[in-house]
């Protein structure tokens, strides 16, 4: 009975306890299970799941056991910001994964900055999201690193000379790739024969691709998400526009295949992640993955599956005592120095500077891989 009585307190006093009796670490995941944006968050859900369960079947993390509490933020800025509240105020959980998009992680990550706890995008790629504060961290490399590699090796291997471009402007991600396309478009001295714009939701892109046809580009660069990118690529082939479409995340996602078929070759993008890449590492993720899921993963799934090891890591080397805002500020600071080689390849985190210069968040250095798709298959391009 004594006995019993200084464990249980021992227990209490030495982990970030949510739950005594099996001491869990307690984890929030705010994604897009729901929507448009469900094509990312759903395999992201699936990656952090396959992760969690390898990791607790392997003991867990110092004893502890990881729990996710997953709550869908549907793509939607109010509905991020709902459920970031719920997770940090109600189920006080250690720290956030999440959200999906950039368009949402710009309005609800501020919550989190605020409250001071980690909150830690695996999709976010658009400019500015981790300037919010030094509480924001996100493995997902951006388009500001992706971009100008992708364009790179697009236009050299096609003999591209002059390009169309074809972007949202409406999203925080796809208006981050315009901006980051037309960077390295003049760094590359490519010219733009038109600039053409559409918004989400928008079902019908002839208009648009009949002056891109007009304006006799060599390829069509395209900021897009892929609920609007796939339809504009089946659509320009309609149109007998046989053109290269070069992208950037929102066009990484196995998405298009189901969505353009036929029509889903000869489009560019770049990723740290390749199913393509044979490192022991991806391999066994891949393995793992298709043994639980039953499908094939994505990058989406990969990012998310090495968030959770990358986090795991820092917290081994935190002491967590059970008091939640001292917890909170542990992981954030074990989190800036943490390395790993994962399913993605060897990463690591470079801290960003907020609007005014000061040190903020934390961004991915990890290199990119140029990919090509060809018969629904996304092929690494040397
Ligand atoms: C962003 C993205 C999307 C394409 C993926 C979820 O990169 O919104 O930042």
């Amino acid at each position: 009975m004594k006995l019993k009585q200084i464990v249980c307190g021992a227990l209490i006093a030495i982990g970030y306890l949510t739950n005594p009796a099996s001491a869990q670490i307690k984890i929030g995941v705010a994604e897009a299970l729901t929507g448009n944006a469900a094509q990312y968050g759903v395999p992201i859900r699936k990656g952090f799941e396959l992760a969690v369960g390898e990791i607790n079947a392997s003991g867990g993390v110092n004893g502890s056991k990881i729990e996710l509490v997953i709550e869908d933020e549907q793509g939607k800025k109010e509905e991020g910001i709902n459920v970031f509240k719920k997770l940090i105020f109600q189920d006080k959980v250690l720290m956030l994964f999440g959200p999906t998009l950039s368009n949402s992680a710009q309005a609800s990550n501020p919550v989190a900055q605020g409250a001071k706890i980690v909150v830690f995008g695996t999709s976010n790629t658009a400019d500015g999201i981790t300037s919010i504060g030094n509480y924001v961290f996100r493995n997902s490399v951006t388009e500001a690193d992706i971009v100008p590699v992708t364009l790179k090796v697009a236009t050299q291997k096609t003999g591209v000379k002059k390009v169309a471009v074809l972007y949202g402007n409406d999203d925080i991600f796809t208006k981050s790739g315009y901006d980051n396309f037309k960077k390295a478009l003049e760094a590359l001295k490519i010219p733009v024969t038109t600039t053409e714009t559409f918004a989400k939701g928008d079902v019908d892109f002839k208009p648009q691709l009949t002056k891109i046809k007009a304006s006799n580009a060599d390829a069509i660069v395209m900021s897009a998400l892929v609920a609007e990118g796939a339809p504009a690529m089946v659509q320009a082939r309609q149109l007998g526009i046989t053109l290269p479409f070069i992208g950037g995340n929102g066009m990484n996602s196995p998405k298009v295949f189901d969505l353009a078929k036929d029509n889903s070759d000869n489009l560019w993008v770049g990723s740290p992640w390749s199913i393509e890449n044979p490192a022991a590492e991806n391999k066994r993720f891949i393995g793992a993955y298709q043994k639980a899921h039953g499908a094939l993963p994505d990058q989406f799934a990969a990012q998310a599956y090495d968030a959770i090891y990358i986090v795991a890591q820092a917290l081994k080397k935190t002491k967590l005592t059970g008091r939640l805002e001292a917890d909170r500020t542990a992981l954030r600071n074990a989190l800036p120095a943490t390395q790993y080689n994962g399913a993605t390849g060897p990463f690591k985190f470079r801290q960003v500077n907020d609007k005014d210069g000061k040190p903020a968040g934390y961004d991915a250095v990890q290199t990119a891989i140029v990919m090509m798709t060809k018969g629904s298959h996304y092929v690494i391009q040397k």
